[in-house]
């Protein structure tokens, strides 16, 4: 039996995966900037039914960025405000350009995760008022950026990963400023705020990895006070 990989006596190592001990903390990657490693973990059985509902109201899509280039991440919204983009520019708007409607309401286990992660992190009374829910499929990558059309940047980005693994790029203030690699696993929460809050990020291409639960796919839901 191989006892390194099962911290259960006698059970067979294939299920290991149920035994790992939940990964907890908080580890700090700037003044403002926290991995909650696991802390969406009690929340993923609530979190997939409702994204796959989201899903079927407003699909998710590779938007047109304006210089004209198709985004390999697939994107949907959820909440007053969505993120869309096309060759005019970037926005937040309150309908899905798609169908014309608003886009889903945020689901309450969304709303419950973000306030409760960003308190963890320091952040109490976060509110926000969009969702961003990010696809990727393996090879889909998000170059470094900052996130600069929210109306108010006191208010902190909370991030939670899902599915197949991916390396965060976290920048600095210049898009040239050498980025650290933050490894993110299913269940993984990041809160960005304070003097983080304008950083370059970005996602590396994803390793064809698949995910128990999630098969090839990772999904990000990041959650932000828009407007
Ligand atoms: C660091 N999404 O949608 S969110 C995005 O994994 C985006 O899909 C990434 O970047 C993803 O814009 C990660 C993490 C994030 C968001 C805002 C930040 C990291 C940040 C602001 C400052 C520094
Ligand atoms: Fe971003």
């Amino acid at each position: 039996m191989n006892t390194k990989t099962n911290s259960g006596a006698g059970r067979p190592a294939t299920l290991a995966l149920f035994d790992d001990p939940p990964r907890e903390g908080r580890e700090r990657l700037g003044p403002g900037a926290f991995v909650l490693p696991g802390f969406a973990l009690p929340f993923v059985d609530a979190l997939l039914p409702a994204i796959e509902g989201l899903a079927e109201r407003a699909s998710f899509r590779h938007l047109v960025t304006p210089g004209g280039f198709t985004m390999s991440v697939a994107l949907t919204n959820c909440g007053a405000l969505g993120w869309t983009s096309d060759r005019r520019g970037y926005r937040y708007s309150a309908t899905d350009p798609d169908t014309g409607k608003p886009w889903p309401a945020m689901p309450e286990s969304f709303t419950r995760l973000a306030g409760e992660a960003a308190s963890a992190a320091g952040f109490d009374g976060f509110e926000p008022d969009a969702c961003l829910v990010n696809r990727y499929a393996p090879g889909a990558r998000l170059s470094l950026h900052q996130d600069k059309d929210e109306r108010d940047y006191g208010a902190p980005i909370v991030s939670v990963s899902l599915g197949m693994p991916a390396v965060f790029l976290f920048g600095g203030h210049a898009r040239g400023d050498k980025a650290a690699r933050i490894p993110l696993v299913h269940g993984d929460v990041v809160v960005w705020g304070g003097e983080d809050r304008l950083r370059y990020h970005g996602v590396l291409p994803l390793k064809d990895e698949p995910h128990a639960l999630l098969g090839a796919i990772r999904v990000n839901l990041t959650f932000r006070k828009a407007g």
